[in-house]
């Protein structure tokens, strides 16, 4: 497989754009190798520009639940475009799409939408402070809400992978408010509400996907419940990237556990930029131009990124039963995925959640980012670049999640597992 052309095309972009990318994580930086310039993805594959074509198990990193240029997708987007790309007032779309969302989630009766997940969690966080009137926030190492300054504090995703989860150019005065907890440990979250009586919220990726997929015990969103409870602190469920994925009524419909306010992003657009935070009337009602908390979009509630979104959720919520169709396709995967590893003498740690899978080549449970990062990175390195030569394409970080789509057939599962029975052989072989 000759890859020539990504090559050129990465020493080009490299010259003109920071890493020679325009988000970190996609850079190969921890598995090392040339990032593949894509020229097209049709339902579950990708074509690079050198014409090899991949099994896509990243699909955009999350967002395209159905796979790429979903028919009823690339239909609404084409209409909505022959009416105007943007007009900065607002149209019908957003309230179907807000409709159709307050309908799934118990927990939301209010809704706006933003571009980005960064900018909804960014949103939400000011929401919550402005709400209770307190400045101090709780977040979990190794989750990831965003770049925004006061949550790039011990995250996960691309700032993990690059060895930096704490940024430079974060002043220490935005991030004092920022306390820290371990992921799936009670007794770390009661320590941060003894240290301060000042805690807006609690903010939390129910099923994480940002250290690696990594969901969090009933048990302790329970407690986190009792706890936010206790101290009048909000619980907030940063769900950008589990939303319509893990399940169709968010994390609370599998954990029994209420969040005040939810956070969302990649499926809600279909692949078109969205993002979008909602929680109880009450609480919404403090957001301007209702209530005083500011927060603003030029492009916010987009015609076309919402015309992608109202298709993508309406689709889903009429096929209800693809969350679990694709679970099944899921652990499929992984858990003939570890089979294969297991017969060579090395052991993985697998997870799925909807259509989210997740493996760590560790010989212990994963249940933290401390766990996360004891997994050996150098043999899923050596086995992402093996795959990835085989034409299967995976998250490039550990610290990822995979996602499989409506178009990832059984077959393409098979030649999966395949193809890493070989791969497992030859590390097991030749190291
Ligand atoms: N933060 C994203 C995944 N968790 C990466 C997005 C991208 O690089 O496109």
């Amino acid at each position: 497989m000759s890859i020539s052309g990504s090559v050129k095309a990465f020493e080009q972009a490299q010259s003109l754009i920071p890493g020679g990318v325009n988000s970190p994580v996609r850079a190969f930086g921890s598995v090392g190798g040339t990032p593949i310039f894509i020229a097209e993805g049709k339902g579950a594959y990708l074509t690079d520009i050198d014409g090899n074509r991949y099994v896509d198990y990243v699909q955009s990193w999350g967002p395209l639940i159905f796979g790429h240029r979903d028919e009823s997708i690339e239909n609404a987007v084409i209409e909505a475009v022959k009416h105007g790309l943007s007009f900065g007032a607002p149209t019908q779309a957003e309230s179907d799409l807000a409709q159709l969302v307050i309908s799934m989630f118990d927990s939301i009766e209010k809704i706006r939408f933003v571009s980005s997940g960064t900018e909804a969690v960014m949103s939400a966080i000011r929401l919550a402070r402005g709400f209770t009137n307190r400045d101090d926030i709780v977040k979990f190492v190794g989750c990831y809400h965003g770049h925004s300054d006061s949550l790039l504090v011990q995250a996960g995703s691309g700032a993990a992978t690059f060895g930096n989860p704490s940024s430079p150019g974060v002043p220490a005065d935005f991030t004092k408010h920022t306390l820290l907890a371990t992921y799936n440990d009670i007794e770390s979250v009661k320590k941060c509400f003894n240290d301060s009586k000042n805690i807006a919220c609690v903010i939390i990726e129910p099923i994480a996907g940002n250290m690696g997929l990594v969901p969090a015990d009933k048990e302790f969103l329970h407690e986190l419940r009792e706890l936010c409870d206790a101290n009048g602190t909000l619980l907030i469920f940063d769900e950008v990237m589990s939303g319509f994925r893990a399940t169709l009524h968010g994390a609370e419909s599998i954990t029994g556990v209420k969040p005040d306010i939810v956070t969302l992003g990649k499926v809600i657009g279909g692949g078109m930029p969205v993002g979008a935070f909602g929680a109880r009337a009450e609480i919404m009602a403090k957001l301007s131009p209702e209530g005083p908390v500011y927060q603003a979009g030029t492009l916010s509630g987009n015609p076309v990124a919402m015309a992608a979104g109202l298709a993508a959720i309406t689709k889903l919520k009429k096929n209800a039963e693809v969350i679990s169709v694709l679970n099944e396709r899921a652990k499929r995967l992984v858990e003939g995925m570890q089979q294969e590893a297991s017969a060579c003498g090395i052991t993985m740690q697998i997870d799925t959640r909807g259509s989210m899978f997740g493996f760590f080549f560790n010989e212990k449970p994963v249940k933290n980012f401390a766990d996360a990062c004891s997994s050996d990175a150098k043999l899923f390195a050596k086995f992402h670049s093996m795959m990835l030569s085989k034409g299967f394409y995976f998250a490039c970080s550990l610290y990822e999640t995979g996602f499989i789509s409506t178009a990832t057939t059984d077959e393409m599962i098979e030649d999966t597992i395949k193809a890493s029975a070989e791969v497992f052989k030859e590390i097991k072989n030749n190291g």
